[in-house]
């Protein structure tokens, strides 16, 4: 069969802010095909969207919608400033649209087109986030009633204004909630008492069966992170997600040294160049890039190949600023990707739902793609176009004295 060309005839930004802003990228081919692809990152979404309409769309007219990889080289190395959370998201944003097209004109969905189905279902896990310790054990329970099998646990500290992770519904934890930054206050003595404490309690209410997972947030120095590891293992976790700030990625040298709590970190990393020592010298057991801020489908598949080399699995970042269009490709890449190891869902309000049209769904805590052509998910523009943008930044961290922390 002659390979078909699907000229780009247009590409355009839709913003939305159905409870939270997405930035969607919605390319069309001359061959009555579209595809859509999320570019969204969060507190920074207008930084994105310039970026696609100044720089990349002028340049993806008259591309032909097939060629994935070539246009992929041409916008990460023909823009010679490489890299970065806007370029990347940028070109995931492209990537994603072209492999939606891809798999529309084949008549397959995605996983299909990267080689078939490794698994029948994508394990996640979810968000129990409390107050306090009791509050977030009831919190893990409510989660183990819905059917997850893995659950992140957070709490608030008590005496600390703002500790990560506890949001104020009980659903749909949104930390860009303020035009400028809100300012929490971090107490690292504090979480390390705590901390351990949560988990004991957590595995005397619900058992050792339930995977628990917990997010630091790049609150710790290395041995600080050390230390905590090594008081978590008697509780077994899955992961401690982000236990100190990774761009000096030898830092993992020191907590590997002192614990065999696994280790996760990535959710901020937009190429292999930041987690290519962290996967080489083996300092980490999860992998959390994901589709749309580590450079789409296509750069995410070269992250997993190096990582499954060294036994590394991925763990992708699934927080609610990535759209629904992100989560379809990701759970696509999930389905298919050797060395799976677990998916974050955090799950959007009914308003994103509906915006966003997909075919994906959760059940005895797995969520499962469906059959249709491309990645399953679509927009609704008519809808999307009644939730006008609104400007909205994370948080920030300072210490107890004033200190700028990291958030
Ligand atoms: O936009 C920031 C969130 O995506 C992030 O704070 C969520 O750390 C996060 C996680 O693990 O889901
Ligand atoms: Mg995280």
């Amino acid at each position: 069969m002659s390979s078909v060309v699907a000229k780009i005839v247009s590409a355009k930004v839709i913003v939305t802010c159905p409870g939270r802003n997405f930035v969607t990228l919605k390319i069309e081919t001359d061959q009555g095909v579209y595809g859509i692809g999320d570019a969204t990152l969060n507190g920074r979404e207008l930084s994105v969207v310039a970026y696609l309409e100044e720089h990349v769309i002028p340049n993806l007219i008259g591309k032909d919608a097939q060629r994935i990889e070539d246009i992929w080289q041409f916008l990460y190395r023909g823009a010679y400033w490489r890299r970065g959370p806007v370029t990347m998201s940028a070109i995931a944003a492209v990537d994603t649209a072209l492999w939606d097209i891809k798999g529309k004109i084949a008549g397959l969905p995605v996983y299909q087109l990267l080689g078939g189905r490794s698994r029948d279902g994508v394990l996640v896990y979810g968000h129990a986030n409390g107050s306090d310790i009791s509050h977030t054990s009831e919190e893990v329970a409510r989660y183990k009633e819905m059917g997850y099998r893995a659950i992140r646990a957070q709490s608030g500290i008590p005496g600390v204004k703002g500790a990560y992770g506890v949001g104020r519904g009980s659903m749909y934890y949104e930390p860009a909630d303020s035009t400028l930054p809100e300012e929490t206050v971090w107490n690292t003595r504090s979480y390390l008492n705590y901390t351990p404490k949560l988990f004991e309690k957590l595995r005397l209410d619900h058992g050792d069966e339930i995977e628990l997972l917990h997010d630091v947030h790049h609150r710790l120095t290395p041995l600080e992170a050390a230390q905590l590891g090594k008081s978590l293992e008697p509780y077994k976790l899955f992961w401690m997600e982000d236990s100190t700030p990774a761009e000096n990625q030898e830092a993992f040298k020191l907590i590997r040294q002192h614990t065999t709590t696994p280790l996760a970190v990535g959710e901020i990393f937009n190429t292999i160049w930041d987690c290519k020592d962290l996967i080489q010298n083996q300092l980490i057991d999860y992998i959390r890039t994901t589709v749309v801020h580590a450079g789409g489908i296509t750069h995410l598949r070269r992250i997993a190949d190096l990582a499954s080399l060294y036994q590394v699995r991925t763990g992708s970042h699934g927080a609610t600023d990535l759209s629904p269009a992100c989560m379809g490709a990701a759970l696509h890449f999930d389905t298919w990707v050797p060395n799976f190891g677990i998916q974050e869902y955090m799950r959007h309000t009914p308003e994103t739902d509906e915006v966003f049209p997909h075919d994906y769904s959760f059940a005895d805590g797995y969520l499962k793609i469906g059959d249709t052509p491309g990645h399953g998910v679509d927009i609704d523009e008519k809808l999307a176009a009644k939730y006008p943008y609104e400007p909205k930044q994370l948080p920030i961290a300072r210490l107890t004295d004033g200190t700028l922390w990291n958030w």
